[in-house]
């Protein structure tokens, strides 16, 4: 059988979320706001401009968008100096074995960001040709919990939303799967993505058995 595996980016294929984090940082300080990690984990998978926003609340700065933007274009520039340096060895651990199950059993792979990066990430660290079809924060409006970008996802892989399974690491994304009536499957701490229909700490724990079931279900 055929069915549609969408994966989330950042967090679930790489760790990009320390260069957001740095990226982000370096704004905040230059601002005068205190940014830490635990504020940090509230802009996973959140867009560029509403983690500004988050941002500039914690400080309570008002600026006109003019100023927003400037930033914004700031914070993206300093995210690609660090973004160019990746490679393959930034993938997570197991997901070239889960990425390689699928491509061999012919199922569609498909990618789910709110990342306007997303591309070159996926170039850099030489696993691009895996996608058949990518959707980002550039063909998008709607961010997650909207369940926009899997509605696509889907789409583009011919297959109804019954029919896909989600990879995601925060909780917005787990909620925008359920909202879809997609499956929902967790990367990270199950006592924090408790909406998820599962989780796994991380992609070594996904077993081919495990991928088998999904694809004859
Ligand atoms: P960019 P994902 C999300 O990626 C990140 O989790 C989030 O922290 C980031 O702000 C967002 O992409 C936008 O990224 O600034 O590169 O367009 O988890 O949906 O793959
Ligand atoms: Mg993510």
């Amino acid at each position: 059988k055929t069915k549609a595996f969408i994966f989330d980016l950042d967090g679930v294929i790489v760790d990009t979320a320390k260069y957001h984090f740095l990226a982000w940082q370096k704004l905040a300080e230059s601002l005068g706001i205190n940014f830490t990690h635990e504020h940090n984990e509230e802009l996973k998978g959140v867009s560029r401009v509403r983690s500004l926003e988050i941002i500039l609340g914690l400080g309570n700065v008002e600026a006109t968008q003019e100023q927003k933007d400037e930033w914004l274009v700031q914070k993206n520039e300093d995210y690609l100096q660090y973004i160019d340096k990746m490679d393959d060895s930034e993938i997570l651990p197991g997901v070239m074995k889960v990425l390689e199950f699928l491509k061999s059993n012919q199922q569609p792979i498909i990618l789910g960001s709110a990342s306007k990066n997303a591309r070159p990430i996926l170039e850099k660290v030489n696993i691009l040709h895996y996608f058949d079809d990518i959707v980002d924060g550039n063909d998008v409006s709607n961010a997650k919990p909207d369940p926009e970008v899997f509605l696509v996802g889907a789409n583009k892989a011919n297959q109804p939303n019954e029919n896909a399974i989600v990879f995601e690491d925060s909780v917005a994304g787990i909620q925008a799967a359920n909202i879809a009536g997609m499956m929902s499957v967790g990367i990270g701490e199950a006592s924090v993505l408790n909406e998820a229909d599962v989780v796994f700490n991380n992609f070594t724990e996904i077993t081919e058995e495990f991928l088998r079931e999904l694809i004859n279900k």
